[in-house]
């Protein structure tokens, strides 16, 4: 393990554009639960089964409740030392007229509290949200969002029913809209954002070396991507603590908790 390492630093050391994707086991030590590990529940449900227009439609009162839990969730919770090393490299590596881009699948702005730059983030924010009317985006960081999610979203499996009045939800503040405002998340079935997966594709092909961190590596077309790159010969690393589907495919992979082995690889 020691020499691979020591190798894959040599790679990054003569790197001049590095590309970083990230899932969310990079925020597992963070305590966000990651979605197919043991805390993927929330109440008696699964991601996919709420994270859908179909969901939405079917019970907004119930997905914006779900939503309103991550927002705490993840509002409370801090950038671990994967977070921090990621961003002090590419602060690093900027100094020195270098490159490095961040590409994240995960919605819960760690990265960037941990001081990282221009994040792209593949499937939406939990703090931004999206009117289904005039489709305005709007960061909105209040917890609750809204007086009537104050206290709710609670994950306890025995709470059956979510029946907040409709006009009690969060909605569109834009002069005479009005619209029910939904998160700003890329859901099941549901285009990526076409601006961000060309600025996914151009930092696909310039880089020269390339992290995947903390992803099963399973939910398309983000797994896709690192195997792309692996393709055209760039060596890629995977951090995760077991193999992926996608393993087999990377020149490097490092087994372990990543607030372990991505600061052995990216500190100076
Ligand atoms: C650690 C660790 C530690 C833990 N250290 N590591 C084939 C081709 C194309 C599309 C599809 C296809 N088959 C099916 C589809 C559709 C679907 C899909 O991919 N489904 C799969 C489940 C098969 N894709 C879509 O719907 C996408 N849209 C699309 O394809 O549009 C075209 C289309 C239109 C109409 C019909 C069909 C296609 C959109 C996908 C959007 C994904 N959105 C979600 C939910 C967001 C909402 C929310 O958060 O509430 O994004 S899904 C969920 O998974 C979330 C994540 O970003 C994403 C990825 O998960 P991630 O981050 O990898 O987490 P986990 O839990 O899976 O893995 C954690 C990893 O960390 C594990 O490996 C652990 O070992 C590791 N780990 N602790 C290091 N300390
Ligand atoms: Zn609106």
């Amino acid at each position: 393990m020691q020499n691979v390492m020591k190798s894959f630093r040599e790679v990054l050391s003569n790197a001049k554009n590095v590309l970083i994707f990230t899932g969310s086991g990079v925020s597992a030590e963070s305590g966000i639960p990651t979605f197919r590990g043991a805390g993927g529940f929330w109440r008696k449900y699964q991601a996919q089964d709420l994270a859908t227009l179909r969901a939405f439609k079917e019970n907004p009162s119930l997905v914006w409740e779900f939503y309103e839990h991550r927002r705490v969730i993840a509002s409370q919770a801090q950038p671990n030392k994967a977070h921090e090393a990621i961003a002090e490299f590419q602060n690093h590596y900027c100094t020195q007229g270098k490159k490095v881009t961040i590409v994240t699948q995960n919605i819960d702005n760690l990265h960037q509290r941990a001081g990282a730059k221009d994040v792209i983030e593949l499937h939406g924010s939990l703090y931004k949200t999206r009117c289904i009317k005039c489709k305005d985006i709007s960061v909105n960081e209040n917890i609750p969002i809204c007086p009537a999610l104050e206290e709710k979203g609670l994950p306890d499996p025995n709470i059956m029913i979510s029946d907040i009045p409709l006009d009690q939800l969060p909605h569109c503040e834009k002069e005479n809209c009005n619209g029910l405002l939904r998160p700003h998340i890329v859901w099941f079935g549901e285009n990526l954002d076409k601006h961000i997966l060309s600025k996914t594709y151009e930092a696909m092909e310039e880089c020269d070396a390339c992290l995947i961190i903390g992803t099963s590596s399973i939910v398309y077309p983000a797994a896709m991507f690192a195997p792309q790159v692996a393709e055209r010969g760039i060596p890629v690393a995977e951090f995760n603590i077991e193999e992926t589907p996608a393993t087999r495919r990377f020149q490097y992979h490092f087994q372990g908790p990543c607030t372990y082995t991505v600061p052995e690889a990216l500190t100076p």
